[in-house]
């Protein structure tokens, strides 16, 4: 089962070079954490990259949301990211068509595949996207993450567009691009060779008021397969957000070993 093998061990299966890149960065930094840096504003979005940056393996933007949007935030972005070692996932989303999706990615104001190491990309339109994300690139090592399921409560996913969705992740010519699968379960895929990255934790609520389902991080990673947590608001909004960065690092962390242990 792949949960039980460490990230070393997956690092050596991963057919991604940029899955195989976090999962070294995961065992060697020790931590499964990804920050969701869901900010409007860049400076608090550096803050918070600054503070939390030596505790997460992975810091995800929604980088439409950014008000002052700048080439400049970018690039102490990218800054940050070299400095503490972590990777950079644009949480896009992307649904389009394969030509519309080639160009949302590498053009418009936010050229995300320039700065991006990750994007996420939603199943619906078919293996198209994935084909359509690829054509965008230059030679950048990149790597998408397929949604195979969504955290929000009446979400439209049945089982069988997650079956189709993991097939697309791990069969055909362009799986070195597929790093990860977003999802909500430990039976969602098997491949050890792709990281399931696990949004809707938190430590105290169980669910916000649009929609949102919260689990504790010993949850996620230990029952329902999590390899790499995701945390905003459980963050965020802390009274103390580097402690809580490392509260959260800790108790995943620990869920992790636990779990390679048995
Ligand atoms: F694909 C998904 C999903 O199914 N649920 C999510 O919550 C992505 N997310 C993202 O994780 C969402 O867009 C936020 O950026 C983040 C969760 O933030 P929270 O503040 O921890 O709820």
């Amino acid at each position: 089962v792949r949960t039980r093998l460490t990230y070393e061990t997956r690092a050596n299966l991963a057919k991604s070079p940029l899955a195989k890149r976090l999962f070294n960065l995961m065992a060697n930094k020790q931590t499964n954490l990804c920050l969701a840096a869901d900010l409007t504003k860049a400076a608090d979005i550096l803050d918070m990259a600054e503070k939390c940056g030596p505790y997460i393996c992975l810091l995800k933007t929604h980088v439409d949301i950014v008000e002052d949007f700048s080439d400049s935030f970018i690039s102490s972005l990218q800054t940050l990211a070299k400095q503490h070692n972590f990777v950079l996932m644009e949480d896009r989303k992307f649904a389009d068509i394969g030509n519309t999706v080639s160009l949302q990615y590498s053009k418009g104001i936010y050229k995300i595949s320039s700065w991006a190491d990750l994007v996420t990309a939603h199943t619906l339109p078919g293996r198209s996207i994935v084909q359509g994300l690829k054509a965008a690139l230059e030679g950048e090592e990149r790597g998408v993450f397929l949604l195979a399921e969504m955290s929000s409560s009446g979400n439209l996913i049945d089982d069988k567009y997650k079956e189709t969705s993991v097939k697309i992740a791990t069969e055909g010519g362009d799986v070195d691009f597929v790093a990860g699968v977003v999802c909500q379960s430990s039976n969602c895929f098997a491949f050890p060779g792709l990281i399931q990255l696990t949004p809707g934790v938190k430590i105290n609520e169980n669910v916000d008021k649009l929609g949102q389902q919260y689990q504790t991080p010993e949850h996620v990673v230990k029952q329902l397969g999590a390899d790499i947590a995701v945390v905003g608001r459980g963050i965020l909004q802390a009274s103390n957000p580097q402690q809580a960065a490392i509260n959260y690092r800790d108790r995943l962390w620990a869920a992790y070993t636990e779990r390679v242990a048995k």
